[in-house]
């Protein structure tokens, strides 16, 4: 059986709906091998992140290089890089390879929690973003990394376009962080294709992990063969099928349905 292999680089989420673990299950659900590498550690349940342990530039270097020398990757996510170091040594071991790279510039979740350190927005900008095939910032990620305040609508459009002229060959925007903008995301590349991508607001509170899962379930179908923009399209109903089956594990906020049997069945 030949089957593609995908790489996801990022932190471990221990309530399993975010990060790697995500990742792997969307992988797996979307029929491609998925390997890991992580960054860091978060100690973590659906009602808050209480720690967060990183893993040495080194340690996370020499994952990249054990998978990569050996294994056939046909496209890569980052996810939490979570430091400067770290993001600066991903981006020198990404250098080398050249297949598709998707980036996720985590830096704060939906529920609030700051996930990378603040002298690292820069580090996004000037080492990763110019070998991106598409970043996936939400709103407050992108206001962050732009430097404006997404208020309207017509504001994703600039923050995209600022994005796109930091070196991004694709961004997208997912509005899903502002009550008016759920399930509304904005896609522009540097061709000047541009387009709103939407589905139905789905009244849950088990949306933790659907960042992470949106940007997996691109790379996967990147993996498989579809641009860049048919990727993103196809991940998005994905990931609206996986929250219409979402389900609550703890008390706070529950996580999205990755399991391949019940999402065809829905
Ligand atoms: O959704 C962003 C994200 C990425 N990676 C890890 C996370 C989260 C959000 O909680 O925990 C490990």
């Amino acid at each position: 059986m030949s089957i593609k292999i995908v790489l996801t680089i990022g932190g471990s989420d221990s309530c399993a709906g975010a990060g790697i673990q995500a990742d792997l299950k969307t992988f797996m659900s979307l029929n491609v091998y998925g390997c890991s590498v992580l960054t860091c550690v978060t100690s973590q349940n659906t009602t808050g992140v209480n720690r967060v342990d990183p893993l040495s530039p080194d340690c996370v270097g020499s994952q990249i290089n054990a998978i990569t020398k050996d294994c056939s990757v046909s496209a890569l996510k980052t996810g939490m890089l979570l430091n400067r170091d770290i993001i600066e040594r991903v981006a020198f071991e990404l250098n080398q390879i050249d297949i598709p790279k998707l980036i996720d510039p985590v830096m704060v979740s939906r529920a609030g929690s700051v996930l990378l350190e603040e002298d690292a927005i820069d580090a996004y900008r000037e080492l990763l973003f110019p070998q991106s095939a598409l970043i996936t910032p939400n709103i407050f990620e992108a206001n962050l990394l732009s430097g404006m305040e997404i208020k309207l609508s017509k504001d994703f459009e600039k923050s995209a376009n600022i994005l796109i002229s930091l070196g991004a060959n694709a961004v997208l925007i997912k509005g899903g962080g502002l009550e008016e903008f759920k399930g509304q995301d904005f896609y522009l590349d540097s061709k000047g294709t541009s387009c709103w991508l939407k589905h139905k607001k789905i009244k849950t509170k088990n949306t933790h992990g659907s960042g992470c899962t949106l940007i997996a379930a691109i790379t996967a179908y990147r993996a498989l063969n579809f641009n860049i923009f048919d990727s993103t399209i196809k991940a998005k109903a994905f990931v609206e099928k996986a929250i219409n089956n979402s389900f609550s594990i703890g008390k706070g906020p529950g996580t999205l349905c990755h399991m391949k049997n019940n999402l065809e069945e829905h």
